[in-house]
C-alpha cells in the first residue's frame, strides 16, 4: 500500500481544487467566527479511472442517499454543513424530486401573450416545506456544496476540508459516509491509449465492488487484453484522526456484506484509528438498520416497517444520536479545560 504522503506527492490535485479550497476556507472562517458547530458530510462513491483522459472507470453502487439525507438533518440541528459529494449523486433537498418527479408537479398555462408555470395544487404540500428549508439553508449560508469524482479528487478535497476544520477543534464533526474505493491505479501505471486505440475500443466497463474483488484484474480491449494492476489506497482515516483534525468528533461508516463481520470489523477500525464512532451497516439492510459501535459499546438503530411506510428515514435518528454524542463530547472537553 502507498503511504498517504506518497499518495499526495504522486497525484496531482483536480483542476478545480484551488477554487474549492478557497470556498472551504471562506465558509469555515465565517462559521468559526460565529462559534457554530460544523459537520463535514462525505457522500456518494468515488471512481477509479482506468486511463488518462478517462473514458473507462471502475465505479460503485453508492447513490448518496445516506449523505444527502443526513446533511438535511444536521441543518435541522443548526450545524453548518460542508456537503462533499460525488458529482451528480443525490443532494440535500433536490433528492426528494428526482428524474421526472419535479416536472410532474408542474402545470403550464399558455395565453397569447405569455406562459405561466405553476406548481400543481396537490403538489404544494409536498414541495413547499422542502423548498422553504432549502431557501433558509442557502440564504443563511449554512451549507456549502463541493464535489469530487475520482478517488484522487476525493482525497485532495478531504485533506483540504480537514485543514479548514482543524480550527473548530471539538466543535467539528466528520461524518464519513462516502463509499471510497479501496484500490486505484497509480498515475504512473495508467493506460495511455493512442487516439486510434481509443476509437477502436468499443467495450464499456462497470466493475461492481465485491468482497471477492481481487486486486489484479484483466482489462479487455478491442486490441487484446492489457492487464491492469490495482493498488490499495492508503487509509486516510489514520492521518485524519491523528494529525489533521485530532480534536474533532470523527464518525466513519463501515459497509459489510457479511453480518457476522459487522461488529468485529467496526471495532478493528476503532482500535486502529482511535476515532469516536463507527456506524456499521449491511448492504441489503442499510436503509432500515445500522449498528453504532463506540470504544465501549455497540447497539442497533432500526426502523420498523410501519415507520418506513410513514416515510421516516433512518438518517433522522442516526443524526440525532450523533448530535447527542457530539454534545457530550464537547461538554467533557470543556470540563477538562
Ligand atoms: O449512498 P448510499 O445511501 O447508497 O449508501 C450509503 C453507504 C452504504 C455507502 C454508507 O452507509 C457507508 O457504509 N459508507 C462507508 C462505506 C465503506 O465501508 O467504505
Amino acid at each position: 500500500m502507498t503511504h498517504w504522503e506518497d499518495f499526495y506527492n504522486t497525484h496531482l490535485p483536480p483542476a478545480d481544487f484551488e477554487d474549492n479550497r478557497s470556498l472551504l476556507k471562506e465558509f469555515c472562517e465565517r462559521h468559526n467566527k460565529l462559534q457554530n458547530r460544523i459537520v463535514l458530510v462525505t457522500s456518494g462513491g468515488t471512481t477509479v479511472p482506468l486511463e488518462h483522459n478517462t473514458v473507462r472507470f471502475v465505479d460503485n453502487f453508492s447513490a448518496g442517499t445516506r449523505g444527502s439525507a443526513s446533511a438535511e438533518y444536521f441543518l435541522d440541528h443548526d450545524y453548518a454543513v460542508i456537503f462533499m459529494h460525488r458529482h451528480k449523486s443525490l443532494e440535500p433537498f433536490t433528492r426528494h424530486f428526482t428524474g421526472q418527479q419535479f416536472f410532474d408537479m408542474l402545470d403550464i398555462a399558455d395565453n397569447s401573450q405569455s406562459s405561466t408555470i405553476a406548481i400543481k395544487p396537490d403538489s404544494v404540500d409536498v414541495f413547499a416545506p422542502v423548498l422553504a428549508k432549502y431557501k433558509i439553508a442557502r440564504e443563511t449560508q449554512m451549507i456549502l456544496y463541493v464535489n469530487f469524482t475520482s478517488v484522487v479528487d476525493y482525497m485532495w478535497l478531504l485533506r483540504a476540508a480537514c485543514e479548514c476544520l482543524a480550527a473548530f477543534e471539538e466543535r467539528a464533526v466528520l461524518y464519513l459516509a462516502a463509499a471510497v474505493s479501496d484500490f486505484y491505479i497509480p498515475e504512473d501505471m495508467m493506460h495511455r491509449p493512442s487516439p486510434v486505440a481509443l476509437l477502436k475500443s468499443k467495450l464499456k466497463f462497470h466493475f461492481v465492488r465485491s468482497q471477492n474483488f481481487s486486486p489484479t484484474h484483466k482489462m479487455q480491449s478491442g486490441d487484446g487484453a492489457p492487464t491492469i494492476s490495482l493498488q490499495l489506497v492508503p487509509k486516510m482515516l489514520a492521518p485524519l484522526a491523528s494529525l489533521w483534525v485530532p480534536h474533532a468528533f470523527v464518525v466513519s461508516f463501515k459497509l459489510e456484506t457479511d453480518e457476522n463481520l459487522l461488529i468485529v470489523k467496526a471495532r478493528d477500525s476503532l482500535n486502529k484509528y482511535k476515532h469516536k464512532l463507527v456506524i456499521a451497516n449491511v448492504l441489503q439492510t442499510r436503509k432500515h438498520r445500522v449498528v453504532f459501535v463506540t470504544p465501549t459499546d455497540s447497539y442497533e438503530l432500526h426502523l420498523s416497517r410501519e415507520q418506513a411506510l410513514q416515510g421516516l428515514e433512518i438518517e433522522e435518528p442516526i443524526v440525532a444520536d450523533v448530535v447527542q454524542k457530539h454534545g457530550d463530547f464537547i461538554s467533557s472537553a470543556e470540563q477538562r479545560q
